[in-house]
């Protein structure tokens, strides 16, 4: 029963990602350059790429989306940082989840996990990411060296989880229930962001078949299938039947339009290949024809392909005790090498290469462990830019927003200095402003605002101190 719970809570929490919004991050009057990633995977960066010569190496630190991000680095030992001396992140591409804030729920009014109809693809169609490295000032976070020198005689595993994905992210853009479905992007101004709208694709009959990388049966009760699909219909009421492989997984009676991002788990007899995810409806007709992502999280076997240079794994070590997993199909002789980064543990290791096979050892840990395994081959450099960074609000957290047009730009950061030179002076007693919540979020010169005594005429537009 342990380890039935402790792999559901690892598929559960595998991929999970955590944000900071807030601006706290930042570090006034620091250094910063922005390494930009478009694709998954370990990248290298060296002192000279990046113009770095006998900066303290433990003072090296990247951040992402405004969290820290680990470092591997190797400094040739004298705790200075220059010349060939490098370090290593995982870096992952842009994607979605950031704006899934804009997304509110309907009643509820606020914000509302999975509500995005594709996190896989940001709204504003932008796959690359912005990571800020800094040094000077505090350590930074760090990978860890480890080895087993026994990992050939530890017990083995030929297989791990792994998940299958296949997002349309490309199709065209659906902008919500009643809104309109377009071919590039969203076309017109309404700043509402409704419940699945996003990207996708028309998908008639809604079903899809798969040919999974092989998976590996009797080592779990079950696999895990999600997808994110929606009505294109304005009206009419359907029963809606999901099936993996025949298995019924869920009915539900709806009126169109319609969002589901159901996740479902499949008793593992319904796990061959290959495999195919429909949604079929009864009654007068058929609406649910937009997809915008399958994934299926499955045990796989560890027998990797050409083209699994880069993957993520998640395996459970259920009592504590060391041993391997055991990987097959990636060429030795080529003297390449794997390498296996363990972000939860902020670990870093090689496997290790024997009769044909690599032998990942996995450390003496009770828990589950998401595991990015990268050909060293396959490493890449990212790009390297100037970064320019302005925290607006001087402080740890935005307490005041300001939302401006380029042209007022000048009098935003006057008013951004002024703020700052005078922290005690109330808003109230001297400037007038707009005090709102999200909701109504009012920009403009001159105009009243409804319900607000505050409300006149200023230059641009403030949010202040929003609860939404
Ligand atoms: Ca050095």
């Amino acid at each position: 029963m342990k380890r039935s719970l402790v792999w559901v809570g690892l598929v559960g929490g595998l991929w999970a990602q955590a944000y900071e919004y807030a601006n706290g991050w930042i570090q006034a009057g620091a250094p910063y350059l922005k390494l930009r990633v478009a694709r998954e995977g370990v990248y290298r960066v060296y002192a000279s790429q990046v113009g770095l010569s006998g900066v303290p190496s433990s003072s090296l630190r990247l951040f992402w989306r405004g969290q820290e991000v680990p470092l591997y680095v190797q400094d040739g030992g004298d705790g200075s940082f220059e010349g060939s001396d490098w370090f290593e992140f995982w870096g992952q591409r842009n994607d979605g989840e950031p704006d899934s804030v804009v997304y509110r729920h309907p009643h509820q009014l606020r914000r509302f996990a999975g509500l995005h109809g594709n996190p896989k693809m940001p709204l504003n169609q932008n796959d690359t990411s912005a990571y800020f490295l800094t040094w000077g000032g505090a350590a930074g976070l760090r990978y860890l060296d480890f080895s087993d020198p026994n990992v050939l005689t530890h017990p083995t595993q030929d297989w791990f989880w792994w998940r299958y994905e296949e997002s349309f992210h490309m199709g065209g853009y659906w902008a919500g229930p009643g809104g309109l479905f377009v071919g590039g992007y969203e076309m017109h101004n309404n700043p509402m962001y409704i419940a699945g709208e996003g990207r996708g694709a028309g998908v008639n009959p809604l079903s899809r078949t798969y040919t999974l990388p092989s998976p590996k049966g009797g080592v779990s009760p079950g696999f895990f299938v999600e997808l994110s699909h929606a009505g294109l219909s304005i009206s009419g009421s359907f029963t809606l039947e999901w099936k993996v492989n025949g298995f019924s997984a869920s009915v539900a009676t709806i009126t169109a339009p319609y969002y589901f991002r159901p996740r479902f788990s499949v008793p593992a007899s319904y796990l061959t290949n290959p495999l195919t995810v429909q949604v079929t409806a009864s009654g007068s007709g058929y609406g649910g024809e937009f997809l915008h992502y399958v994934a299926i999280t499955y045990p796989r076997e560890g027998v990797l392909g050409a083209g699994d240079t880069v993957l993520q794994a998640g395996v459970v070590n259920p009592t504590g005790g060391p041993w391997a997993l055991v990987l097959a199909g990636v060429p030795i002789d080529a003297g390449d090498s794997l390498l296996v980064y363990d972000p939860r543990h902020r670990l870093r290791w090689k496997a290790v290469a024997n009769g044909g096979l690599w032998y990942v050892p996995i450390p003496a840990i009770q828990d589950s462990f998401p595991l990015y395994v990268v050909r060293g081959a396959s490493v890449r450099g990212p790009l390297v830019e100037p970064a320019v960074i302005e925290n607006y609000s001087g402080a740890a957290g935005a307490e005041i927003l300001l939302v401006t047009h380029r042209s007022l730009t000048a009098s935003a950061q006057a008013y951004k200095q002024y703020r700052e030179t005078h922290p005690t002076q109330s808003p109230f007693g001297v400037h007038r402003l707009h005090r709102c919540d999200l909701r109504r979020v009012w920009l403009g010169t001159g105009e009243s605002s409804p319900g607000h005594s505050e409300s006149g005429s200023v230059g641009f537009g403030i949010v202040l101190g929003c609860q939404a």
